[in-house]
């Protein structure tokens, strides 16, 4: 009889500890791989080829596989969205993206996103994102400047610290980030700075939100322009976004492009003046004769960081330009897509821009 009762209380102490232990132990967060193509899934002819690869050509299961130690810090699941170089990304890739990562959002089951990406275009797709997420959970863009077959190759520790970072609590309600090269941007600010290094990644006006040491992300500020839950952008019922094209400004411009643009339907034009968002005095038959069609005109600059000052190079008020703040062209056409989608008001448009 003994036997069998101390058998029970041996059986019952070790379930309790089985019990305590799992309690102890916080299970590992479910982390989503969204996979679009780019330099991270691609692949060159030998272990020093670092240009001259071929981009977007690793299935995702393969690249998750190539990393076994996701499996340590989460548990994975991943999707295939696109197979592109990211210059060749779309609109309807990015609706497509975005529609997906507020399905698996809205899911008690997912903790956060990984979206693998050229890095070409990687910071449109993160700010786009930053604008229509509609959940504080983390969602982060990730890419490589090194093919996974070359030597130090950066995409798999990028990868692995890009699941860490979407499965952390602490990330959570900080808006959409970039986890490259060990450092941790927002959407926002990030941009790509240098053709062929893996430093290209800079948030030159504000700086990092935060870095990794070891497998640990550290946070040292936090993004203040409105993002994800508080904006107030929704692509559920868009199938397409409005035209914006981008002109570029340069000495002796006579603008050709400005004219281009309207001619090829544009709703908006962002204008990448010089210096602070200038607009040279014979372009304005061209931009005068857009807003007369009224197309939205956004002054930002091709300078690359620092604000665009309304009514500072142009009169802003007697024009209705919209100025840009400090978003860089390619930031400032995102934004303005998706104001279109709300508004045609330059006044509205320029609240805006001094919102997001
Ligand atoms: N062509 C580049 C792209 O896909 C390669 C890269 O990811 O850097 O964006």
């Amino acid at each position: 009889m003994t036997k069998r009762i101390l058998g029970i209380i041996i059986a019952l102490f070790l379930v309790l500890q089985a019990a305590a232990f799992a309690a102890e132990t916080p299970a590992k967060p479910h982390v989503v791989i969204l996979a679009t193509g780019g330099t991270i899934a691609g692949a060159g002819v030998t272990s020093t080829t670092t240009v001259g690869y071929t981009a977007a050509v690793t299935p995702v299961d393969k690249l998750i596989a190539n990393v076994p130690e996701l499996a340590k810090v989460a548990t994975i699941s991943g999707e295939q969205v696109s197979q592109i170089a990211s210059e060749s990304m779309t609109m309807e890739i990015w609706l497509k993206l975005a529609k997906r990562v507020n399905q698996l959002l809205a899911r008690d089951d997912v903790n956060g996103v990984v979206i693998t990406h050229g890095t070409d275009t990687l910071e449109e797709t993160a700010y786009f994102l930053n604008l229509v997420v509609k959940s504080d959970k983390p969602v982060v863009l990730v890419g490589s400047m090194r093919p996974g077959t070359a030597m130090s190759a950066d995409g798999p520790l990028n990868l692995y610290r890009s699941v860490i970072l979407a499965g952390a609590r602490e990330a959570a309600g900080k808006g959409v980030f970039v986890m490259m090269n060990d450092t941790i941007h927002g959407a926002r600010d990030v941009t790509k700075t240098i053709t062929d290094r893996v430093d290209t990644f800079r948030s030159p006006e504000v700086g990092a939100l935060g870095v990794f040491t070891g497998d640990r992300p550290v946070f040292y500020r936090q993004a203040l322009r409105k993002h994800t839950v508080d904006s107030e952008f929704d692509v559920t019922g868009l199938a397409t976004l409005p035209r914006v094209d981008i002109v570029y400004h340069y000495a002796g411009n006579q603008g050709t492009m400005i004219d281009a643009a309207v001619a090829a339907g544009a709703k908006g034009i962002v204008h990448a003046g010089t210096g602070n968002g200038s607009i040279a005095k014979a372009e304005y038959p061209a931009v005068e004769n857009a807003l007369k069609q009224g197309i939205i005109v956004v002054r930002s600059s091709r300078v690359g960081s620092g604000i665009i000052a309304r009514n500072g190079e142009a009169d802003d008020d007697k024009y209705g330009f919209v100025a840009a703040d400090s978003l860089n062209p390619q930031k400032a056409r995102i934004l303005l897509m998706l104001a279109l989608t709300k508004t045609n008001d330059a006044k509205e448009i320029q609240r805006m821009f001094w919102t997001y």
